[in-house]
């Protein structure tokens, strides 16, 4: 075991050292010491901003944020990308969202759909292309639904990817067809997508499906996609529990699923960053009060079901879920304590999009594991430091402005930067606040968290403080294994999962145990770290 000293103020510095002073400015702002104290607001952390030109970033685009994320884990609507193919081509499955077809066998999932733009399109125009893209796709499949993605280039030449959807619409006559302006460049980051695609799809798709609802304890599960079988493991529990899931936004989800969320007794939102903009326009518009639950993590899978089971009241139903609960941890305790052996004290960093960072710091405190460092691809200020909110702000369910609903929640009351006090004073006021935690006071004082880490950062983080384990994604995977530092992928899980719920947190167990004692990268060294003169050896003859 190795001890590392070192004092976050200087890690700060030296990560910033690089950089031309009005970088450094702009990054400093969004690297934080977290160091709040009970009585005082924690220090504020600049997020959901620019990537500055130049820095070469984790984060993704717009378009990947509405189409990959939020839309892609629907099996039976037809996806089609209006683009060049990279952007379909990238998005086709590669985020590991798995689906089971049912009885219905319905999946499109597995074909990528484009239109293949063009130089030709993009001089004349590609609108005539995407009409016969939709009318191919209907002739073969007849889905319920036809959706339309918009890359950048539609935006600059402005095909009118609604004009052609309500068209194509009102031709087939019973095929539900709506598009997205969901541009890479429309937003900073994959954020932007999520809103977007939360609009539309509330818009066009959720409640038409009136047909009321006759089981017990109805629940929406949002923002969980079903990444390497997560979503399968957790309706196991749900199920085992008596508890009805009408509706998971997206993971393996149905046209018919979102159709019919509206409903649902309880929303319980997992990602909270991806769909926080659903849970509350079906709060407005239906009247269905929303919580947050983790499934991450074993304990954490267990208070969430508690709180489902607080929020119905239900003798009936508590005592089952303290039953499947007792019936699971057995085996998750017994994992833990034999892992724990090995992995207690060993660290770990996450950076991750704009949850996982969190959620999976449970799952790690479990195996006695420290997290030093984490941060937000693209999450927003409430991410980091926990939201608060007064359930009545008004949201414009038919918006299709993505600056809309923030503005219309009075900002004062909005911000999370609250401190105790002047919560209880708002409180006392009348003010009802709905609040969960964010990254920021779950991570110990003196870690240090981290907005929109770049390649530079990351690899000076691990040569600066070493950790056992580095999580992040595809596009740091190596870079960080060559500096001799195992990387789990918490995007694609690699090819692992399920690691939700139960059985998902003893998959996980077992496979950290595995990476963090593995001795193989301990010999990563390349040949110029074994040998310093490979690097300066040049004869001039
Ligand atoms: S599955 Fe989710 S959990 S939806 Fe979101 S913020 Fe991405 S695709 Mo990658 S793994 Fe990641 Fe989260 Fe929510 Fe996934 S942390 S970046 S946009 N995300
Ligand atoms: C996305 C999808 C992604 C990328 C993962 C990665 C995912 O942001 O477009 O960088 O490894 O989870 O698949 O976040």
């Amino acid at each position: 075991t190795k001890v590392v000293q070192w004092d976050p103020a200087d890690i700060k510095e030296e990560l910033l050292k690089k950089y031309p002073p009005k970088v450094a400015r702009k990054r400093a702002k969004q690297i934080m010491i977290n160091e709040a104290t009970e009585s005082e607001a924690p220090p504020e952390i600049v997020a959901n901003v620019r990537t500055i030109p130049g820095i070469i970033t984790m984060r993704g685009c717009t378009y990947a944020g509405c189409k990959g994320v939020i839309m892609g884990p629907t099996r039976d609507i037809v996806n089609i990308t209006h683009g060049p193919i990279g952007c379909g081509f990238y998005s086709w499955l590669t985020r590991r969202n798995q689906t089971s077809p049912g009885p219905d066998g319905e999946n499109y999932m597995t074909y990528c759909f484009s239109t293949d733009m063009q130089d030709q399109d993009i001089i004349f125009g590609g609108e005539k292309k995407l009409e016969a893209a939709i009318q191919e796709a209907y002739d073969l499949f007849h889905p319920k639904g036809i959706c339309i993605f918009s890359t950048c280039p539609v935006g600059l030449i402005g095909d009118d990817v609604h004009a052609v959807a309500k068209k194509m619409k009102a031709k087939l006559g019973d095929c539900n067809v709506f598009g997205f302006s969901c541009e890479g460049y429309k937003g900073v980051s994959q954020s932007a997508g999520h809103h977007i695609a939360n609009n539309q799809v509330f818009t066009h798709l959720v409640g038409e499906n009136k047909e009321p609802r006759t089981e017990e304890y109805k629940i929406n599960l949002l923002g969980e996609y079903n990444i390497g079988g997560d979503g399968f493991e957790i309706d196991r529990i749900l199920k085992k529990c008596g508890i009805t899931n009408i509706a998971t936004f997206s993971g393996n989800s149905t046209y018919d699923q979102f159709a019919s969320a509206q409903h649902a007794d309880l929303s319980c939102v997992m990602c909270h960053r991806s769909i926080n903009y659903v849970a509350d326009m079906l709060e407005t518009k239906y009247g269905i009060p929303w919580i947050k639950v983790n499934f991450i993590g074993a304990e954490a899978t267990a208070k969430s079901l508690r709180k489902i089971g607080e929020y119905f009241g239900d003798k009936k139903l508590i005592d089952k879920i303290e039953a499947v609960i007792a019936e699971e941890m057995p085996e998750v305790e017994a994992t833990a304590k034999d892992v724990r052996s090995r992995t207690e004290g060993k660290t770990a960093m996450l950076f991750v999009g704009g949850s996982r960072a969190h959620h999976y710091q449970e799952l790690f405190n479990e195996m006695g594991m420290k997290t030093l460092s984490a941060g937000y691809e693209f999450g927003h200020r409430d991410d980091y430091e926990g939201r608060r909110v007064i359930p009545d702000i008004k949201v414009d369910a038919d918006s299709r402005n993505i600056e809309e609903i923030e503005v219309e929640a009075d900002p004062e009351l909005y911000s999370p930067r609250k401190t105790e006090a002047e919560i209880k004073a708002l409180e006392d006021a009348g003010y009802e606040f709905k609040h969960y935690d964010g990254l920021n006071p779950d991570m110990d004082k003196g870690t240090i968290i981290i907005d929109d880490l770049n390649q530079y950062e990351a690899e000076k983080l691990v040569e600066l403080l070493k950790p056992d384990l580095f999580c992040a994604g595809i596009k740091e995977k190596f870079s960080i294994q060559k500096l001799g530092v195992p990387l789990k992928q918490l995007h694609s899980y690699d090819s692992g999962g399920p690691y939700a719920g139960f059985k998902g947190a003893i998959n996980f167990y077992k496979e950290i145990d595995r990476l963090v004692g593995s001795k193989v990268w301990s010999y990563m060294k390349a040949p110029w770290q074994e040998n310093p003169e490979l690097t300066a050896t040049f004869v001039w003859e």
